[in-house]
C-alpha cells in the first residue's frame, strides 16, 4: 500500500472527526504525509495508533471570557485552551488574542507545538490557546480587564507543572504582565506558569529576541550546510511584530539587507535596505505606538503597498513572520522566479501546503515553522528551569543555548531529511519531533 493509500482513510477519520476544521486539517496532513511511510518502516511504531492519537487533544478547554469597556458595557469574547499531548513534559505553547481565533486554528497550533517542543529537546508538552479578543485599539485598561477575566478562568487549567502558556500574536509583554498579575493574586502564589515575563517578575533575557533569532540562526546553519552564507542577501520578511522585529534584527546583524515588512494594512519596501537605525524606529512604531507600517514613510523613504504581500518582489529569501497561510501557490511561484533560494518559516504554517510542494519540487531549502520558530518556546523552557532553580541565567549563556538547541534541531532534520543532494527540512523536523514523543507514549501503553 503506498503512502497516498494510507493516508486517505486516516485524513477521512480526521476530517469526520473534525469537521470544517481546515487548518486543522492541513497541519495533520503535512506531517502525515512523512510520519505514516515512517511508521510502516519501523514495526515498534506500528499498531499502537499514535498518528490518531496525537491528533486527537488530550482535552479542548472553552470557556465564556466577560469584561467591561471603557464606555460601561457588558461585553463577551470565547477563550480557549487545546491541551494536545504531555507525553514529554507539562503543556507548553502560546496564547492568541486575534479576532480570527477559532478552534480549528487553535487546535492546528497546539498539534504544531507537540513536534516543535520536542524538537527543542526539552521536556514540554504541547499546548495553544487564545480568544477572539481584537486588542486593536482598546485601552490599557480594558485590555487588563480582559487578560484579568481570561486568566481568572483558564487559571483553573494550567500551572508550573500541568500547563505554561505564554505570548503569540497579540500576546506581548503587555498582556503576559496582567495575567500573571491576576494568577498570582488568585492563587496566592508567585510560580513560574507563565513565560515571556517581565525580566523583575521570573521573566528571562532574549525570550523576546528568541523566536526571531533562532529562525535566523536557523537559516545561517542551512545555508552554511549548503556552502552559502547571508552577507548581501536581499531578504523578504512579512509581519512587524515580535518574530519580525528579531527576525530582521539578527539578519541584519548577519549582513542580509533587509528590504520589507508588513502589517494587516500592507507591506513597506525599502530598496536601500532597512538598517538597525530604521528598526529602531519599527521597534517604537510597533511596540510602544501600537501604530501601523506605513508610519515609516513618515521619516524613511521607503513605498507602501496597502493590502498586499511582498512575495512578488526580488528576492534570495524570504522569511514569512506574520501568520497562517501567507504564502499561496502564486506567491510561491512567484518567489522562485525571482531568484528565492531559501524560505524560514519564523510564523506558524506560513506557506499552503501547494506551495510547500512547489518549494521542494524546485529545491528551495525550506525550513517548516516547527523547527524555524522553535526559538521562542525553547527560550520559555529555559525561562521554566530558571523560575524553577529560582535564579536568571546571563545573556552570555542563554544565546549559547539558543544557538546550541537551533543547530540541534537543524541536524535533527539533516539526520531524518536528506534525501539524495536535497535536505527536506520538513521531512526531517516531523520524524524528529515525533520520536521522542512516540516513544514516550509507548512506554506508556494504553492510556
Ligand atoms: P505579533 O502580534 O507580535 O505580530 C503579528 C504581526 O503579524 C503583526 O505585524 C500583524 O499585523 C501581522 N498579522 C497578524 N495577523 C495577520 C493577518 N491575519 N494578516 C496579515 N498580517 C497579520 O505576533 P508574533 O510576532 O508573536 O507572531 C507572528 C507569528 O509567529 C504567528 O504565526 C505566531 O504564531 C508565530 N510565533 C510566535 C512566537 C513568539 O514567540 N511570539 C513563537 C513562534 C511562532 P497587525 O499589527 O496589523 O496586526
Ligand atoms: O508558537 C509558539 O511556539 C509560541 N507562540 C511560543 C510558545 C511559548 O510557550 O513560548
Amino acid at each position: 500500500m503506498n503512502v497516498e493509500e494510507n493516508m486517505i482513510p486516516f485524513m477521512k477519520g480526521l476530517k469526520r472527526r473534525n469537521r470544517g476544521e481546515k487548518e486543522f486539517h492541513q497541519a495533520v496532513y503535512e506531517v502525515a504525509t512523512d510520519i505514516i511511510p515512517f511508521i510502516k518502516k519501523h514495526p515498534k511504531y506500528q499498531n499502537a495508533l499514535l498518528l490518531e492519537r496525537l491528533s486527537e487533544p488530550d482535552r479542548v478547554i472553552s470557556f465564556r471570557v466577560c469584561w467591561v469597556d471603557d464606555q460601561g458595557n457588558i461585553r463577551a469574547n470565547r477563550g480557549h485552551r487545546v491541551q494536545n499531548n504531555n507525553a514529554i513534559g507539562p503543556y507548553k505553547g502560546g496564547l492568541r488574542f486575534h479576532s480570527s481565533v477559532n478552534l480549528s486554528i487553535l487546535k492546528f497550533l497546539a498539534f504544531e507545538q507537540t513536534f516543535k517542543n520536542s524538537l527543542t529537546g526539552l521536556p514540554m508538552g504541547g499546548a495553544k490557546g487564545g480568544s477572539d479578543f481584537n486588542p486593536k485599539g482598546k485601552s490599557n485598561a480594558e485590555v487588563m480587564r480582559f487578560c484579568q477575566s481570561f486568566v481568572t478562568e483558564l487559571g483553573r487549567y494550567i500551572g508550573p507543572d500541568i500547563d505554561v502558556p505564554a505570548g503569540d500574536i497579540g500576546v506581548g509583554a503587555r498582556e503576559i504582565g496582567y495575567m500573571f498579575g491576576q494568577l498570582k493574586r488568585l492563587t496566592n502564589k508567585f510560580s513560574g506558569t507563565l513565560t515571556g515575563k517581565g525580566l523583575e517578575y521570573g521573566g528571562s533575557l532574549i525570550r523576546k529576541e528568541a523566536t526571531g533569532y533562532g529562525a535566523v540562526y536557523m537559516l545561517d546553519d542551512m545555508l552554511k550546510h549548503h556552502k552559502q552564507s547571508i552577507e548581501g542577501k536581499r531578504i523578504l520578511i512579512s509581519g512587524s511584530g515580535n518574530v519580525a522585529i528579531y527576525a530582521a534584527e539578527k539578519a541584519i546583524h548577519l549582513g542580509g539587507k533587509v528590504i520589507t515588512l508588513s502589517d494587516s494594512s500592507g507591506y513597506i519596501y525599502d530598496k536601500e535596505g532597512i538598517n538597525a537605525e530604521k528598526l529602531a524606529l519599527v521597534k517604537d512604531l510597533k511596540v510602544n505606538r501600537r501604530g501601523r507600517i506605513s508610519e515609516y514613510l513618515n521619516t524613511y523613504d521607503a513605498e507602501f503597498v496597502a493590502d498586499q504581500r511582498p512575495w512578488h518582489l526580488k528576492a534570495d529569501i524570504a522569511i514569512p513572520c506574520a501568520t497562517q497561510n501567507e504564502i499561496s501557490e502564486d506567491d510561491a511561484k512567484a518567489l522562485i522566479k525571482n531568484g528565492c533560494i531559501a524560505l524560514v518559516e519564523g510564523a506558524n504554517m506560513p506557506t499552503v501546503k501547494e506551495g510547500i510542494e512547489i518549494f521542494q519540487d524546485n529545491k528551495v531549502l525550506f525550513a517548516p515553522s516547527k523547527a524555524a520558530n522553535a526559538g521562542g518556546v525553547a527560550v520559555s523552557g529555559l525561562e521554566m528551569s530558571q523560575n524553577s532553580a529560582r535564579l536568571s541565567w546571563s545573556e552570555a549563556e542563554l544565546q549559547q543555548y539558543l544557538k546550541k538547541i537551533m543547530h540541534d534541531i537543524h541536524e535533527k532534520c539533516v539526520t531524518h531529511g536528506t534525501e539524495k543532494e536535497y535536505v527536506n527540512y520538513s521531512k526531517g523536523a516531523n520524524i524528529g519531533g515525533f520520536i521522542k514523543v512516540a516513544d514516550a507514549m509507548l512506554a506508556y501503553g494504553v492510556i
